[in-house]
């Protein structure tokens, strides 16, 4: 077994929710609900301002997000609990206006970051079409956003001003994409037009360099001790089931022990490359024409998370 790297630009700071903290609590604000400590910061908003007109998230943006506090919690030891009814948690969920000249989608308030109450909040602001949105880039845009709750940064954000992730750790401008990095602005180079259904390889190295592993959790569901002796597949039909997704876009982590886990391309009509050695990539897809395999690039849409191990595979 090797280590987690260190991809210093993704939480080179403080940035995490207090060691022994292992149960955050959330809210989802009804319309209106600014919470007080935002006037308290930045005083009333007005039309105009950022937070003003504060608007729910509807019933089933509510259920992505708790569909992704339980990927999240399979990943760290960390729970994800919904505040009683009256009280506001550590993180809380709203639309609110961006603010004039703020073209930003959204806003998660780094964990540790020296912001009290506003710490754990995100915002998705009103004006990019994600009122009602259900999608897979709502939910791309919310797991951005929760992570940096978790106290990881953009992999460009690293205080030299230039833009470019810092050089000479892990990320190179080539890494600087989705394809390693949820929190890049990025795409994926060979995967432009599909977003990422799940964390990036580096985003669940960091979480669990800054808050352990989670081993033996049931893949995407379970408490720690679902995951022994549990044997997942990882393509269609399985526990990762990417249906008819042309390019499925994933990074797969298992800490189960004593399993036998399967990457599988089976159905996928395009031929795969499979590697199941941790930290790689594999391509599995229905679309080999969009590549070009003769200059030995491939999709390299599938990537086995570090220290997991997959231990079979099964080609298209
Ligand atoms: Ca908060
Ligand atoms: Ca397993
Ligand atoms: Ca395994
Ligand atoms: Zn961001």
């Amino acid at each position: 077994m090797s280590e987690l790297p260190d991809v210093l630009e993704l939480h080179n700071g403080p940035w995490r929710w207090p060691a022994g903290k292992t149960t955050i609590s959330y809210s989802f604000l009804a319309a209106g609900e600014l919470p007080s400590y935002y006037v308290t910061a930045f005083g009333t908003p007005a039309q105009g301002d950022k937070y003003y007109n504060v608007t729910p998230f509807s019933g089933a943006q509510e259920a992505i997000v708790e569909s992704q506090f339980r990927y999240i919690e399979s990943i760290i030891p960390i729970r994800f609990e919904e505040a009683q009814a009256g009280t506001l948690g550590d993180m809380t969920f709203g639309f609110a206006d961006p603010g004039t000249g703020n073209s930003r989608t959204g806003e998660g308030y780094l964990a540790g970051g020296g912001g009290g109450d506003l710490q754990g909040d995100v915002w998705i602001f009103h004006g990019h079409g994600m009122e009602g949105a259900s999608g897979t880039l709502f939910a791309w845009l919310t797991l951005h956003e929760i992570t940096h709750t978790l106290g990881l940064e953009h992999p460009m954000d690293d205080g030299d001003g230039n833009g470019n992730p810092q050089q000479g750790y892990f990320f190179t401008d080539f890494q600087d994409s989705t394809q390693f990095s949820i929190l890049s602005y990025k795409g994926h180079p060979n995967n432009w037009n599909n977003n990422p259904s799940s964390l990036a390889l580096y985003d669940i190295a960091e979480l669990q360099l800054i808050y352990g592993r989670n081993t033996n959790a049931d893949p995407l569901l379970g408490p720690v001790g679902a995951g022994v002796g549990k044997d997942d597949l990882y393509g269609k039909g399985g526990t990762i089931d990417w249906g008819n997704d042309d390019i499925p876009f994933a990074c797969i982590y298992d800490g189960g022990i004593n399993d036998f886990d399967t990457l599988s391309a089976a159905g996928m009509s395009a031929p795969a490359i499979i590697d199941l050695r941790e930290g790689r990539f594999s391509s599995i897809t229905n679309k080999a024409q969009d590549f070009s395999w003769e200059d030995g690039k491939s999709a390299d849409n599938v990537s086995i998370a570090f220290l997991t191990e997959i231990e079979g595979a099964v080609g298209s």
